[in-house]
């Protein structure tokens, strides 16, 4: 006999919803005075983008965002997490204010209060303003003070609205994918410019929250997004658990102990020696500023094993085997409640926001119109059973925001990856909920899931 499934209901005023990010949606790339960011920029470049698609038109959503509101009531969100493109508030990055831009977001913002979804908007996910990375980008202090500036003004600007504020999406992807690999925007390949990135980018956070704080209302909650995963040596010898250590402290724990220890992990410092930026304890004071919450993305987690091919760091990232995959990572939900658990430990946020997870999955309608992604609907319901396994740990958690609201472009991997609970005909850009779309719908009507055990 089958099991009856579970109801696991989650707190009265969690927080569900989907989030999105200015360059992979909006499009209008040069409308209403926006400037040039680095994204576009980048995907002029030929061969760095899949099939050199980009984000020019997107998904539209800028001539679009009244229908995509409706979607988000249609599918009864209560949170919405988009990000602000600081080239249509700023579009040289500094001094001047493009008024357009900036009422772009204010109407968005009006319009889903008026159907009862809170507003969370991100700072800053990628796009840097061109002019700014002329000047040198993030390896320059500079940039950080210019965010501040900027942060300051749109908190002046929307503040009376916004009920949760995101500084910065994933300050180690921006240094890692966009100065060390150069899979991102800006295509820079140098460990010194970023490692400097890193810096300044957890400084530009700090300087971005007493920017805000002096912007907005008291009632407002101030955090940031940050990727994160737990990491596990491929075996148990010596070698692979110091690797795996090595890759936590630059993955994490390079971001957690600066945000809330107010340090640098000593393992991070000694393992970079003198590629290590030089950092003055006013810097770290600064960058420690209390936060109302932690917002966590989460996708999958890492499987390290020993590589002397890397110097530094002698870590490379492995495929386990025998396991479940999704297009580009390996499928595991447990890893939710151990990060969540992990961060909650070891360095107490006030409040924990799951601010991403999802999943890329090769949908497709089907000739009756439907898009019919089971993957996705189990991917999502067995990371919510993590999730309230954590809540059920005492984490305290307010939301959780799926990756992602629509189809959208997934960066050097353009349109091919859909992550959308809505499918996106990226020809017609026609809207159609999928399957999880309306799974997802259910879970946030009964606010409960069903246990998958
Ligand atoms: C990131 C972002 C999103 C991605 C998502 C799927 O991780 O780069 O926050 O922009 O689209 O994470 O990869």
């Amino acid at each position: 006999m089958m099991k009856p499934a579970r109801l696991l209901k989650f707190p009265p005023d969690f927080l569900w919803g989907a989030a999105t990010s200015a360059y992979q949606i909006e499009g209008a790339w040069n409308e209403d005075g926006k400037g040039a960011s680095i994204w576009d920029t980048f995907c002029r470049q030929p061969g760095k983008i899949y099939r050199g698609q980009t984000g020019e038109t997107a998904v539209d959503h800028y001539h679009r965002y009244k229908e995509d509101a409706a979607l988000m009531a249609e599918l009864g969100l209560k949170a919405y997490r988009f990000s602000i493109a600081w080239t249509r508030v700023q579009p040289e990055g500094s001094g001047r204010v493009n008024q357009k831009g900036l009422d772009f977001y204010s109407t968005l913002i009006d319009e889903l209060l008026q159907r009862g979804i809170q507003p969370v908007p991100t700072l800053f996910h990628y796009d840097l303003p061109q002019a700014l990375q002329d000047a040198g980008g993030w390896p320059q202090r500079e940039t950080a003070l210019r965010f501040a500036e900027y942060a300051g003004l749109v908190g002046r600007a929307l503040g009376d609205r916004v009920p949760y504020w995101i500084t910065h999406n994933e300050p180690f992807v921006t240094a890692m994918a966009g100065y060390f690999s150069g899979e991102h925007a800006p295509g820079i390949q140098d460990p010194l410019q970023a490692l400097r990135a890193t810096h300044h980018l957890l400084l530009s956070h700090g300087l971005a929250v007493q920017a805000l704080r002096a912007a907005v209302p008291e009632s407002a909650q101030i955090g940031i997004a940050l990727n994160l995963s737990p990491v596990h040596p491929a075996s148990d010898e010596k070698n692979d658990q110091m690797a795996a250590a090595a890759f936590d402290a630059v993955l994490n724990r390079a971001f957690l102990e600066p945000i809330f220890l107010g340090q640098y992990p000593l393992q991070l410092v000694a393992m970079l020696g003198p590629l290590f930026p030089e950092v003055s304890q006013e810097d770290l004071t600064t960058i420690a500023q209390p936060l109302d919450f932690l917002g966590v993305n989460y996708y999958s987690r890492a499987v390290v094993r020993h590589d002397p091919n890397f110097p530094l760091i002698q870590a490379a990232q492995v495929m386990p085997p025998g396991r479940e995959y999704s297009m580009m990572w390996e499928i595991y939900p447990e890893g939710l409640y151990e990060l969540l658990t992990r961060v909650w430990q070891d360095y107490r946020p006030k409040r924990v926001f799951i601010t991403e997870n999802g999943v890329p999955v090769p949908d497709d309608l089907d000739a009756d119109g439907q898009v019919r992604d089971e993957r996705r609907v189990r991917y999502l319901r067995a990371h919510l059973v993590q999730t309230h396994r954590a809540l059920e740990a005492g984490v305290p958690l307010i939301g959780y925001l799926v990756w992602s609201l629509l189809d959208n472009f997934e960066w050097a991997l353009g349109y091919r990856m859909r992550f959308g609970l809505t499918f996106v005909d990226f020809e017609t850009q026609q809207r159609t909920i999928k399957q999880s779309g309306r799974w997802f719908a259910g879970v946030i009507a009964q606010n409960g899931v069903e246990d998958d055990a």
